[in-house]
């Protein structure tokens, strides 16, 4: 009876924190807790809360896993993959067993791959209630919009509440690079039939970067065997000049290896959805105001 009773407010707590920090990344976040470089303060109650959430109420339908996920041992193997290792030298297959313990959740069709469109992509998918990214998975949500690193001091955790190594920094190996290496590949293999990939045609470094995680990871795991095509979605942000269309720079580079991989491709550069979900975050925005003589 007392287990049933914790188990019941471990699932409040979880259904709370979760909603509360779903909120959250979708938004400009600001922590209410002191400014710090480190570790998400209750990183280890948000995971939890967040493995239960989608659970109890998920994203993805028919995805269910076939028996219910032990979100404690997720943690012990997402907490045990960088604790109390040098904080920057995390070997990039550090998460292994993390993902191995994951349930497989993307149904066919519904992938949805991004790069450089972060601030769009998740407001498109939940309009179009049809496509699910990375963050919309067990694996991605857990930790979306967190930071966390290891600490080497015996007497802690295993993990830094103070500061964290930026992922930048030269000569060091990062925990959530090696975390969005493994999950990247991992969405990457898992996807099948229709994928579908959001890039911004207004990057001046190209909407398809070589060193992006999509290109590096998400792309060459794709098996040709399980997807039947890649659909291409560009994204013009409102205000900037497009450097980029289908067919041209490095859009034509990715139509061109999705060819030579055996995977057909569509490309579009002016979505009407992605016009509309801009301008509803951003209403009086110049290219939104509709002339006075059309609205007539
Ligand atoms: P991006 P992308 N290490 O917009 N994903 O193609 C770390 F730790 O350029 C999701 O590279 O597109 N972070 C997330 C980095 C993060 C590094 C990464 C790096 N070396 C990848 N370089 C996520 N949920 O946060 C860049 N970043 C940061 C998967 C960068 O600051 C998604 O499934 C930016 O916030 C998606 O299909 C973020 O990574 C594709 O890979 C994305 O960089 C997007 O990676």
């Amino acid at each position: 009876m007392k287990l049933l009773n914790i188990l019941v407010l471990l699932v409040l707590v979880g259904l709370c924190c979760g909603q509360y920090m779903e909120r959250l990344s979708r938004r400009k976040r600001e922590s209410c807790f002191p400014e710090s470089t480190g570790t998400t303060p209750f990183i280890k109650e948000i995971f939890l809360g967040r493995c239960l959430e989608l659970q109890v109420e998920t994203a993805i339908p028919n995805a269910c896993p076939q028996r219910p996920v032990n979100c404690m041992r997720l943690w012990k193997l997402f907490h045990d993959a960088i604790a109390y290792k040098d904080p920057c030298a995390i070997p990039l297959d550090a998460y292994r067993d993390f993902i191995a313990a994951v349930p497989h959740q993307l149904p066919a069709d519904k992938s949805m791959f991004w790069s450089g469109t972060s601030y769009i992509v998740h407001e498109y998918t939940e309009a179009a209630n049809d496509l699910l990214t990375l963050e919309d998975t067990l694996m991605g949500y857990m930790v979306d919009g967190l930071q966390w690193c290891s600490s080497t001091n015996p007497w802690s955790t295993g993990l830094n509440y103070w500061e964290c190594p930026e992922f930048w920094q030269e000569g060091c190996e990062v925990a959530s690079t090696a975390f969005y290496t493994a999950t990247s590949s991992a969405i990457g293999r898992q996807a099948t039939g229709v994928v579908t990939v959001m890039l911004d045609a207004t990057r001046t470094d190209g909407a398809y970067r070589n060193d992006s995680f999509f290109a590096n990871y998400e792309f060459p795991n794709m098996d040709p065997e399980k997807v039947t095509r890649g659909d291409i979605i560009l994204v013009n942000r409102l205000g900037k000049p497009v450097v980029e269309t289908c067919g041209t720079g490095s859009v034509a580079v990715l139509e061109r290896l999705f060819k030579e991989k055996g995977i057909e491709w569509t490309c579009t550069d002016s979505d009407e959805r992605v016009f509309h979900i801009q301008c509803s975050k951003d209403p009086t925005h110049d290219d939104c105001i509709t002339p006075p003589d059309v609205m007539e």
